[in-house]
């Protein structure tokens, strides 16, 4: 069955991999799932029809047959439950990694959601560098514990999994903050996700799309 997936036409960072279809592009790369993707412009997003697959009017949504999916953390899931190589098959490492999928979604993407909320979203008000220097020290707490417990180890619980999929895709987003490269193993962590053959060929067809015509 085709897997059909929804992306930003024409993606605001022009082809960063920032966008949230990069991660659920990943995971089909790591499944090895042909997919297509319908681009739609910012406007298409709020009218009935996108509405009708994703209630909140955002991208992306992942359809299959009669199944329609959003959620970057379901759609995931979902790819990961029904194909081998980003969940482990033994019940409680498969538990675990499960949960490093919501850590990264839940615990480490909210604050990182508030730097690009303060930053940009509301750079403009009177409030926001006062904000800043909190919401920054909140980023530093999270990630003081996270890079405690990655250690040295490549991946967060054993083999690669949906939980480091989403993790790296999560920590990304802090990239021109610089604050990735106050912590060494969290910046390797995040480039060994990137070298994946599988990242590699996500970010390349996100960024067919986006990049400017030469
Ligand atoms: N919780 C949802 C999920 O994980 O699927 C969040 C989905 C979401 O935020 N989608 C965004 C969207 O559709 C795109 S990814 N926004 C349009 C709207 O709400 O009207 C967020 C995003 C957008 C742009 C950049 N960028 O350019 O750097 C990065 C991330």
């Amino acid at each position: 069955m085709t897997i059909t997936i929804t992306a930003f036409e024409r993606s605001p960072d022009g082809g960063k991999g920032l966008a949230r279809d990069t991660r659920v592009r990943w995971a089909l790369e790591e499944a090895g799932q042909p997919y297509e993707v319908r681009l739609v412009s910012f406007s298409a997003m709020k009218e009935l029809a996108h509405l009708a697959l994703h209630p909140f009017g955002q991208i992306p949504t992942y359809q299959e047959g009669d199944l329609a999916l959003f959620e970057t953390g379901a759609i995931v899931f979902h790819i990961a439950e029904r194909h081998t190589g980003l969940l482990p098959e033994e019940l409680n490492a498969r538990a675990r990694a499960i949960t490093w999928m919501f850590a990264a979604l839940n615990t480490v993407e909210l604050p990182i959601l508030d730097l690009v909320t303060v930053k940009i979203i509301e750079g403009d008000k009177p409030w926001s560098k006062e904000r800043l220097p909190l919401v920054m020290d909140r980023i530093r707490a999270c990630l003081d514990r996270l890079s405690a417990r990655l250690g040295s180890a490549d991946w967060l619980d054993g083999a690669f999994s949906a939980g480091d999929l989403l993790m790296v895709s999560v920590l990304l987003r802090l990239r021109m903050s610089g604050i990735l490269d106050e912590y060494r193993n969290l910046a390797d962590y995040v480039a060994r996700g990137e070298a994946r053959p599988a990242y590699q060929r996500a970010f390349a067809s996100q960024l067919a799309v986006n990049a400017p015509n030469e």
